[in-house]
């Protein structure tokens, strides 16, 4: 076998990108694209990697990265296919025309294998068997190393390709991996939700570096390389196991019962001590409970399977769940695609793991099993362990410092936050912002004086203090929760069971 020369190469890699481009026109940045097979298959393979590193899922660095470097792989894996097909075209003395059919072919199989998306993996190899026909000698024929219009056509037929693929689409991919929603696509909050949302900006306190009460950018965590791709009018909801009668609800089934919206923290039992993965939004939705009662859940079942439309599941008692929220709604939009849309579970006082987003299955049963987290050693289906961030540290001029935060208890509720300004000898109460308003029917009168009352039962309280200082020196801080206990101090990892102790920061005025 002779080496292949630099130009010949160019057509093969010229084939690959035609094939990534061909099937991204018909699949978009879903889980269908090859790149994102791949990019899951890499994943599935870096299991110890994650776990080291105390994370779940990708962050927001890694997750551009890794699709990037799938893509590379794709152009490689397609281009190499087409290689290898050619040769063996050639090596068999087979007509030009069923060595390029063999290439397309041979593509189309391995898209195929890859995403069992029969259009896509079709249109993948015409556009990559495209590119090895037109690439002249310098793909099938006899080593020529002077076909440069071969080359030039080839490359043409990737970047019409890649030009198919579009502008549009790749904009919106490259948003869809780095977690930015397109805002300005979806509509304006309905008046109830607003004045609701109103309320809870005008119980914020604004410290820089900490979030208002309502999260300007809530974290994202999942599994995925890219998100599944659920269509709202097909989706529906099943309700199985362990039931007198198996039910499936659709969303319009569910958008008529009565709704509300709610305030809720999810805090993923990944995020570290002072981390940045606890969020807070105001979620629209039903309960789920009435939905159990139709089906005839067994009270006696022990616990449930949440499954999604990712291939996710986790499992925890069912008792948790009897206080849980169907959301279709964020913040008074439509919920977004990144947090599960169409509907999402929300499982009040929980690790973010069991708010199972894409929801398409409740499954009650009768003995325990293993969640995807904890078959990867996480223990993350349990209620939250309580802690205080400290993300906001401003040493003035004047000679104040000013720090603040969030504090959260999970359903247990936050009644104190304490700050220490040297080290853990003395404790001050902090001031906390009020409690966010409780549960508000959706069809509520937005100018109605009800609106706003009651405290939210699973979400967290911003605090802040201001002290004087002018030696360097360690700010220390820890949450009580309602019924008088103080945080524990001991420190545990995320990994596997959530981050504890207290937050502590040295500052230097
Ligand atoms: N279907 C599905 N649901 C999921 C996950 C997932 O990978 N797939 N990740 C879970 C984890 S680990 C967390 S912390 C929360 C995060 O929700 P958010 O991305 O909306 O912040 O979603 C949970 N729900
Ligand atoms: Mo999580």
């Amino acid at each position: 076998m002779e080496p292949p020369d630099p130009r010949r190469l160019a057509v093969f890699a010229a084939s690959g990108v035609a094939v990534v481009a061909g099937t991204f026109l018909l699949t978009g940045f879903t889980p269908r694209w090859v790149v994102v097979a791949i990019a899951q298959t890499v994943l599935l393979a870096l299991p110890d990697a994650v776990l080291a590193s105390g994370i779940q899922g990708l962050g927001s660095t890694a997750q551009p990265l890794l699709v990037v470097g799938s893509a590379g792989l794709a152009v490689a894996l397609f281009g190499g296919l087409a290689l290898l097909a050619t040769r063996f075209g050639r090596g068999a003395g087979r007509e030009r025309a069923e060595t390029v059919f063999l290439v397309g072919a041979v593509q189309a199989f391995a898209a195929f294998l890859l995403t069992i998306t029969p259009a896509a993996a079709v249109v993948g190899g015409l556009f990559g068997g495209a590119a090895v026909a037109l690439g002249g000698r310098a793909a099938t024929g006899p080593v020529d190393r002077a076909d440069r219009r071969g080359l030039l056509r080839s490359t043409g037929v990737a970047a019409v390709a890649l030009g198919a693929a579009g502008a549009g689409p790749l904009v919106r991919a490259v948003r869809a991996a780095t977690g930015s929603e397109d805002e300005a696509a979806t509509p304006e909050p309905d008046p109830l939700a607003r004045r609701l949302l109103e309320t809870a900006a005008a119980r914020s306190f604004s410290l820089s570096g900490a979030e208002p009460l309502v999260s300007e950018s809530f974290y994202v965590v999942d599994k995925n390389a890219a998100d599944p791709d659920v269509d709202a009018d097909e989706w529906t909801l099943s309700v199985t196991g362990a039931v007198r009668e198996e039910a499936t609800f659709d969303l319009a089934e569910l958008r008529e019962r009565a709704a509300e919206h709610r305030f809720e923290t999810l805090r993923c039992v990944g995020d570290p001590r002072n981390g940045r993965k606890t969020d807070t939004a105001l979620w629209t939705g039903v309960p789920v409970a009435p939905l159990l009662e139709e089906a005839g859940v067994d009270p006696d079942g022990c616990c449930v399977m949440l499954r999604a439309a990712d291939d996710y599941y986790e499992e925890f008692p069912l008792s948790a769940l009897e206080d849980g929220f169907l959301a279709w709604g964020m913040n008074g939009r439509p919920l977004p695609k990144g947090h599960g849309a169409p509907v999402r579970a929300l499982v009040p006082g929980h690790w973010g793991e069991i708010n199972v987003k894409w929801l398409t299955e409740i499954e009650v049963l009768e003995e325990e099993a293993t969640g995807y987290w904890e078959e990867r050693g996480w223990h993350g289906t349990g209620p939250v362990s309580t802690v205080a961030k400290l993300h906001h540290v401003e040493p003035r001029d004047d000679g104040t410092v000013s720090v603040g935060g969030h504090a959260y208890a999970g359903t247990r509720g936050v009644s104190a936050v304490q700050v220490s300004t040297d080290g853990g000898d003395t404790w001050t109460d902090a001031e906390l912002t009020e409690r966010l308003p409780g549960p508000t029917p959706a069809d509520a009168a937005p100018d109605d004086s009800a609106v706003g009352a009651g405290e939210a039962a699973d979400a967290w309280r911003g605090w802040r203090h201001e002290y004087e200082a002018t030696d360097t020196h360690e700010v220390v801080v820890r949450a009580v929760e309602a019924d008088g206990t103080v945080q524990p101090s001991a420190e545990t990892d995320p990994y596997p069971s959530g981050a504890s102790g207290w937050v502590a920061e040295t500052v230097r005025p």
